[in-house]
């Protein structure tokens, strides 16, 4: 079985490989995502340095001038919507030599750069070589997108990241930004139709179209100023602090911040360490003391968004007191997460099940997304809870015994829903495998 499970990640990754970028899936996304690639590159370190090394670099090829590293590189024709003629990068007032989405998504990849360094120095000999030079030839470009959303995405100093769509969270239309889309009301717009409803089994496990009226309607929203920043925070409908977001540019400052000590720039060290304790620190204190979750907050209001969703476990992934942590974790699984008494496997849905809100089949509204369970495995690891991913570890590889390598799965039958053959899915199998 445990072979099996490592062949058939691999060969999910083989499929969609194009050469010099790996596909988020098959059909449904037909292109590089930003964060599907660090996780992407982490599978593929166990199979090939150098191949993981060249994902990465892909990536960074269509970084903006600002230091962004957009959400969607398309380097090649699809049916996928939004694709370029909407997002239309060509019109930013600072345009990226590649056509890309004019957004960005969580900062996971200097994860992936620890984790190709490790697999690197680990195999030794030309990897180790190949892995360290790539480290060392690129840490520019990684220190610019993370100074970059320090300073634009919190420009104040707050140690929040405000996003403007919920791509930028990842995580899509879940019950977080039920409140900040119910202000979003879309007027007049160029006609569109969706192509994603096509390649899942039922609609219902995709965001509605009332839903997707909005996403594009923000889209035609951030062109209209030319992806100008100063612009977008001024216009935009969506304006929101993204606590989950935050607490992955905490992990991924201070990594970085690690590296750029170890490869000798000490200033930049500095100045990340600082970027990584600051929003560690807007992460803590937007723990709710009652809930013991953390929260986001709508901008444009200044509510805050109490929510039973995953982004509730922020600290577990920044980094926090060890109080913090050890709450975090009996919560996660505890009745209402992992330890569910309906739950087929005991890995964190993306919404509670005890929340109004749960839906198991739709998207980021209840379903349990492998690639969540492992980072939240990795991060636990990192952050001295070793029981914790362990746990995550052995119940995620059950679930990915029926070798669909779905997107996401329901969490009380076990069913495989939205895509399947999803890379980062099969990279996360591969990782835990090795
Ligand atoms: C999903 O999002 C895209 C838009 O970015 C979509 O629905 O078309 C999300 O799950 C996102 O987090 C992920 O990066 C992307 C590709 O896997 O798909």
């Amino acid at each position: 079985m445990t072979a099996a499970l490592a062949d058939a990640a691999a060969a999910v990754l083989r499929g969609n490989d194009l050469g010099h970028l790996t596909v988020a899936s098959p059909d449904l996304y037909p292109h590089q995502w930003s964060w599907d690639t660090a996780f992407v590159a982490v599978g593929i370190s166990r199979l090939s340095v150098p191949r993981a090394v060249a994902e990465m670099t892909s990536l960074l090829a269509a970084q903006w001038p600002s230091g962004m590293i957009p959400h969607i590189v398309f380097d090649r024709p699809s049916a996928y919507f939004p694709g370029p003629e909407r997002w239309r990068s060509e019109l930013a007032i600072d345009p990226p030599a590649l056509r890309t989405s004019g957004i960005c998504q969580p900062p996971v990849h200097s994860v992936a750069l620890a984790c190709i360094l490790q697999e690197g120095r680990r195999r030794g000999g030309s990897d180790r070589r190949t892995a360290e030079d790539f480290v060392a030839a690129t840490l520019p470009g990684w220190l610019a997108w993370h100074r970059w959303l320090a300073e634009s995405r919190d420009p104040e100093g707050h140690g929040l990241v405000e996003i403007h769509h919920s791509w930028e969270s990842g995580m899509d239309n879940s019950p977080r930004w039920d409140f900040p889309y119910s202000r979003v009301v879309p007027g007049e717009m160029e006609r569109f139709t969706r192509t994603d409803t096509r390649h899942v089994g039922e609609v219902r496990q995709r965001p509605t179209d009332e839903e997707y009226r909005r996403y594009i309607w923000l889209v035609d929203q951030m062109v209209a100023v030319r992806y100008d920043e100063e612009a977008i925070r001024k216009t935009i409908d969506f304006h929101v602090a993204d606590v989950f977001f935050s607490a992955l540019l905490a992990l991924a400052a201070e990594i970085i911040g690690e590296l750029a000590e170890e490869f000798g720039h000490r200033d930049d060290a500095d100045e990340m360490l600082a970027v990584a304790a600051r929003f560690r620190a807007g992460v803590a204190a937007a723990v709710d003391p009652e809930t013991g979750l953390a929260t986001d907050r709508d901008l444009r209001s200044g509510r805050l968004l109490h929510s039973a969703t995953l982004s509730g476990f922020a600290p577990l992934i920044s980094g926090a007191d060890a109080d913090v942590l050890a709450r975090q974790r009996e919560l996660l699984l505890g009745p209402d997460w992992c330890g569910h008494r309906e739950l087929r496997h005991a890995v964190p849905p993306s919404t509670s099940p005890a929340a109004p809100q749960f839906d198991r089949r739709r998207y980021w509204r209840g379903p349990q997304w492998p690639v969540m369970t492992w980072l939240f495995s990795w991060a636990a690891r990192r952050q001295g809870g070793a029981e914790l991913a362990g746990r995550l570890r052995e119940e995620a590889l059950r679930q990915l015994g029926d070798l669909s390598f779905a997107e996401y799965y329901d969490p009380m039958s076990g069913q495989a829903l939205g895509s399947r053959n999803q890379s980062w899915t099969a990279a996360a199998a591969l990782d835990w495998m090795a």
